[in-house]
């Protein structure tokens, strides 16, 4: 593969309550990502951080809503301005865009620079739905509600460069589901998204999802987004997450899961993120280290 990829950074944690994730790109940087990727082939470049102001210093509620609450809704959005003009300069570039968070509010970023004009589908590989709005939230928290902002629901549908009306709900799968809130499950339902949750990859197994995921993503479409949430594994593989469900997909199911993205979507896919990985809640790194295999075998590792 002659391909360049570009590592960017973003040490987010405003989209969530637990302190952490801000380290997830360090940790993952210090796995190994860029040893894997160039074992694969690729030419990898490290575009550094963007840059994340800190929550201490901040209001959570600087621009309360009217109804409901999405905290530190300002900044949030400067920041994933800042990662949507990195990505889109990126693909601009001829280069791919490999991000690393970070809670997954930094989604909204690198969908809305991955897209750019083109149509895009998007598998979103998670325990949870990330779906809610400000007025369905139970937290308040962001990385809850990128999936659906990334729709145009919720404040971000105001953000001009935010919403990609590029994304159509019909090319987005999301997989490994387990864990959604009462109301954000009717959103879901009322949406047109595709959902493959834990038990359809009981009865189905993996692959057999996967597969199917990706053909919903790419239909009539040119390229897709890989979203990789970390807690989408079991916790006992991915320990070091800030959100962990029990039950999530095994070692060897995460795995072939990233070979079939490679094997499947070919050179369709156009982007891929690495989010939720928490540092401080890891077992010496194990979580980090595994998000790198994976990107790995996103990128064409095999044994042969
Ligand atoms: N659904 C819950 C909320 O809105 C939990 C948020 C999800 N946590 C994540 N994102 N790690 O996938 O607060
Ligand atoms: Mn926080
Ligand atoms: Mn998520
Ligand atoms: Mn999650």
């Amino acid at each position: 593969m002659d391909q360049t990829v570009r590592v960017l950074g973003v040490p987010m944690d405003l989209g969530a309550d637990r302190r952490g994730v801000d380290m997830g790109p360090s940790a993952i940087r210090y796995a190994g990502l860029a040893e894997e990727l160039e074992a694969v082939g690729t030419t990898c470049v490290d575009g550094g951080d963007i840059a994340v102001p800190r929550p201490e210093e901040r209001d959570p509620d600087t621009e309360p809503f009217e109804h409901g609450r999405a905290k530190y809704f300002r900044e949030t959005r400067e920041v994933c301005e800042d990662v949507a003009t990195a990505v889109s300069a990126t693909v601009a570039d001829g280069e791919f865009p490999l991000v690393l968070g970070g809670d997954h509010s930094i989604a909204i970023g690198t969908a809305a620079g991955a897209t750019n004009g083109r149509d895009t589908g998007i598998v979103w590989f998670d325990a949870h739905g990330d779906f809610n709005t400000p007025e369905t939230t139970p937290s308040g928290n962001v990385h809850g509600m990128s999936l659906a902002a990334i729709l145009g629901k919720g404040p971000f549908a105001e953000v001009p460069w935010a919403h990609s009306p590029r994304v159509r709900e019909e090319n987005v799968a999301l997989v490994g589901t387990r864990a959604l809130d009462e109301r954000e499950r009717d959103l879901v339902a009322d949406s047109d998204v595709s959902v493959y949750t834990m038990t359809d990859i009981d009865e189905r197994g993996i692959t057999d999802i996967v597969r199917e995921a990706l053909d919903v993503a790419t239909a009539g479409v040119s390229q897709v987004h890989v979203s990789l949430d970390m807690d989408c594994l079991d916790p006992d593989e991915a320990p070091g997450v800030g959100t962990p469900v029990r039950g999530g997909i095994t070692y060897r199911e995460a795995h072939a899961a990233m070979e079939l993205v490679h094997e499947h979507a070919g050179p369709r896919l156009s982007s891929f993120e690495l989010v939720e990985v928490n540092p401080i809640l890891d077992q010496h790194n194990r979580t980090a280290e595994l998000a790198c295999e994976l990107t790995a075998s996103a990128f064409g590792k095999s044994v042969l």
